[in-house]
């Protein structure tokens, strides 16, 4: 008995000194001190010692014990240290290295327009309205007087869901909306500003998205000069005082009479350039007394109210201003482009 623990003793010792890692050291403390360990099985086994022996063999295991937990805690710092040192060696970290600068965002220069145009009809009292861009068929189109085979639904030739689902193609669909939510006997003033869907070619001009802003004043005795005078303000504020705008005669379902209304060139103040191609005009809203059967069709009483609405695309505004001549840079999100805004 005595021998054998002086072998298990000595082999656990060597085992101890020519481990060369933490999981090596791991296996020689269960092989010896674990629970199905060797001399752990010695202590199992003390019911074979003579009796009068057992006090002796008892306490000379557990010195073993000891010295053995003693020898392995010594090695294990060892090899903790030896890693640490290791690792220390190994990863260098190089405090002089620049920092890695985090670049700020800003808005997209369409949002920066977006807010321009919607502060200036903010200033005069309007408040912003918001609705889906997935329509159906009765508030993009019926509700705003254009029955089911109208020839003006071909001009924005629609991108539909079910036969009477479809992307919005303007921004229109929010007014009526709006209207039928409101009380007839009470004004509005809203904008509604928001992305539309027509099928068209994506080009330099055209994306069969974009970016609308549609306006709606209804009261009492609303009349063309109000229009006029709204606009005029409107442009004026987002182009410069010097603006002159110009109304044209023409045809909107929704609206009665209508105009395109053009602005003096932002370029050439009216002298004529490539942008306005020699007109000296830029063609930019378009707007009208609203229909009185659209006034109808929404509960309001076209004897007792009127009203004016207009739409523009901000994506040309944007273009104006910045002097951006493709308009599929704001949609490529390049931002060698964005950042310059
Ligand atoms: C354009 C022309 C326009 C309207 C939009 C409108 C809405 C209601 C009633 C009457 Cl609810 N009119 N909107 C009126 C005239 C023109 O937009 O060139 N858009 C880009």
């Amino acid at each position: 008995m005595e021998k054998e623990l002086t072998k298990i003793q000595e082999e656990a010792l060597s085992a101890i000194n020519s481990a060369n890692s933490l999981a090596n050291l791991n296996d020689v403390k269960v092989k010896y001190l674990g629970k199905k360990g060797l001399l752990t099985a010695m202590l199992r086994n003390m019911g074979k010692v003579e009796p009068q022996d057992r006090p002796r063999i008892g306490q000379l295991v557990n010195t073993a014990r000891r010295q053995i937990e003693f020898v392995l805690e010594e090695k294990y710092n060892l090899l903790k240290q030896n890693e640490l040192n290791s690792r220390l060696n190994s990863e260098h970290i190089d405090v002089t290295l620049p920092g890695r600068r985090h670049t700020l965002g800003h808005l997209h220069p369409l949002t920066l327009t977006l807010q321009k145009i919607t502060n200036i009809f903010k200033s005069m009292g309007y408040s912003i309205a918001e609705g889906p861009q997935i329509e159906t068929d009765y508030y993009n189109f019926e509700a705003l007087n254009l029955p089911p085979d109208h020839p003006a639904r071909d001009m924005q030739d629609s991108f539909y869901i079910t036969k009477d689902i479809l992307m919005r193609t303007q921004t229109s669909p929010v007014q009526a909306r709006t209207m039928q939510a409101h009380n007839p006997d009470e004004p509005i003033r809203i904008i509604a500003p928001g992305r539309v869907y027509r099928r068209d070619d994506y080009d330099a001009t055209h994306s069969p998205m974009f970016t609308q802003v549609e306006g709606l004043c209804i009261d009492k005795d609303i009349s063309f000069a109000d229009l006029k005078g709204t606009l005029i303000f409107a442009m004026q504020e987002l182009f410069g005082k010097d603006v002159k705008l110009r109304f044209r005669p023409s045809f909107f379902p929704f609206t009665e009479p209508s105009a395109e209304v053009d602005i003096s060139c932002v370029m050439c103040h009216g002298k004529g350039c490539r942008v306005c191609k020699e007109t000296g005009w830029l063609e930019i809203l378009g707007a009208g007394m609203v229909h009185p059967k659209v006034l109808e069709m929404s509960g309001y009483d076209p004897e007792k109210s009127s009203g004016f609405a207009f739409g523009m695309g901000v994506e040309r505004i944007a273009m104006l201003t910045y002097g951006i001549n493709d308009l599929r840079l704001f949609f490529e999100n390049d931002s060698r482009f964005l950042s310059q805004f």
